[in-house]
């Protein structure tokens, strides 16, 4: 994405913002944006302070209209990175974020802004889409070995030299590129790697599957967008949302793709759909996944559990005078929606800047 002059209505009404939620700041509303604009007309771009940054974040956690676990966006950790400039900074950097993330399993709200796109430099770029993925391998019969959705990514990096060890769940090595200039590899230190094996309560046969899963979800392809300026790298976790685990990543026909092989574990009549052996088994699959991480010490949420406290939010921004932007597509849960408060409502729409977007340029 090329480099554009921030708009100057964009940056305006940023700080106007901050200033109005964020008052006794220790600079005046009119100092700060003439500051800005004399820095925009000279350069062509501005520099957010320290404050401005971190606040920026937080409303682009709040303002994300797919994400229901907004209620803790005062909370986030905003790590200032925009000095790294090289890629074993920027190495250094993601496994600080991951280590400070992952807390032992007790994972904390975590975001570690990169350098912006400015009219001197291209901003560097992770090509990964998490921090923390698991490779897949297309086999010779047409199957896939490890995680479907990750094919194309792990060819590129197997193109660019990586060893891939092809199990089901080897962790991708991440690919940073500075400057424009061919990306390097690093591999993510194992020990900064949390990893849930996936065992069910009431049915042993569960564990000998062999499943897995990492504690930490760590979004490294959103561009988050504050006061008109870019940053292409400024990863971001939270905790997972067990659907996330067990009903998409492990049941997506375009993913693991496991409900068979659950069923039959199950002993489920599989013969016709109307036998509900797909909605039996993908429950027995969520329970296995909160119990996993529940018995590993991993934080996790539960669907119920989130869209109450998703409503919850809803009331506090609305008392404090403020839209909540929602994409009921996305709210409701993959399972049991009608089962979660979070259904039978509608919501505000729209986008509402600072926020974080997903640019489809293709990267690998
Ligand atoms: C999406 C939960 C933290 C920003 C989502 C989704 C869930 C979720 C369930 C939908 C994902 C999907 O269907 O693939 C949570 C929980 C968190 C959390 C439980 C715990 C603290 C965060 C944080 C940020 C964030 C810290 C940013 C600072 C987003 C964004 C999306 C999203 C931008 C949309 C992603 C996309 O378009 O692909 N979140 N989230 N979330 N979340 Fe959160
Ligand atoms: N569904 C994806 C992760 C998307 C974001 N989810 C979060 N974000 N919980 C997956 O890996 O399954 N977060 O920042 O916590």
């Amino acid at each position: 994405r090329a480099w554009q002059v921030p708009d100057w209505a964009e940056a305006e009404d940023f700080v106007r913002r901050f200033h109005a939620e964020e008052p006794d700041q220790p600079v005046p509303t009119g100092m700060r944006l003439r500051q800005i604009r004399e820095h925009l007309e000279r350069t062509g771009t501005y520099r957010h302070t320290r404050a401005e940054l971190e606040y920026g974040a937080r409303v682009a956690w709040r303002n994300s209209s797919r994400c229901i676990g907004r209620l803790y966006w005062k909370s986030l950790r905003v790590l200032d990175r925009r000095t790294s400039a090289t890629p074993d900074e920027i190495h250094a950097d993601l496994c600080e974020h991951l280590r400070q993330a992952t807390n032992h399993g007790r994972i904390r709200p975590v975001i570690s802004i990169f350098a912006p796109a400015t009219p001197f430099r291209r901003a560097p770029l992770v090509w990964n889409s998490q921090l923390i993925r698991y490779a897949g391998y297309r086999t010779v019969d047409g199957g896939v070995i490890g995680d479907p959705g990750n094919v194309d990514f792990t060819d590129a990096v197997r193109r660019l030299g990586w060893q891939a060890p092809g199990g089901w769940f080897d962790v991708l090595p991440l690919v940073i590129e500075t400057h424009g200039d061919k990306p390097q590899l690093f591999d993510v230190p194992r020990d900064l790697v949390l990893e849930v094996p996936i065992s069910h309560p009431d049915h042993p046969g569960f564990a000998e599957l062999g499943l897995r899963w990492h504690a930490v979800p760590a979004i490294s392809n959103m561009r988050l967008s504050i006061g008109g300026i870019d940053y292409p790298l400024a990863p971001f976790n939270g905790w997972y949302m067990g659907t996330e685990i067990g009903a998409r990543n492990f049941v997506d026909a375009d993913r693991y793709d496991l409900l068979p092989v659950v069923a039959e574990l199950l002993g489920l009549d599989t013969s016709r759909d109307a036998t509900l052996w797909k909605d039996r088994a993908v429950v027995e699959l969520n329970v296995a996944v909160l119990h996993s991480f529940e018995a590993a010490g991993v934080k996790i949420t539960d669907h119920h559990t989130e869209s109450q406290r998703f409503l919850t939010h809803l009331e506090r921004e609305e008392r404090a005078g403020r839209r909540v932007p929602t994409d009921w597509s996305w709210i409701v849960p993959p399972i049991s929606g009608g089962l979660t408060p979070v259904f039978h409502r509608y919501y505000d729409e729209g986008d509402q800047r600072p926020n974080f977007y997903l640019d489809d340029e293709a990267r690998a």
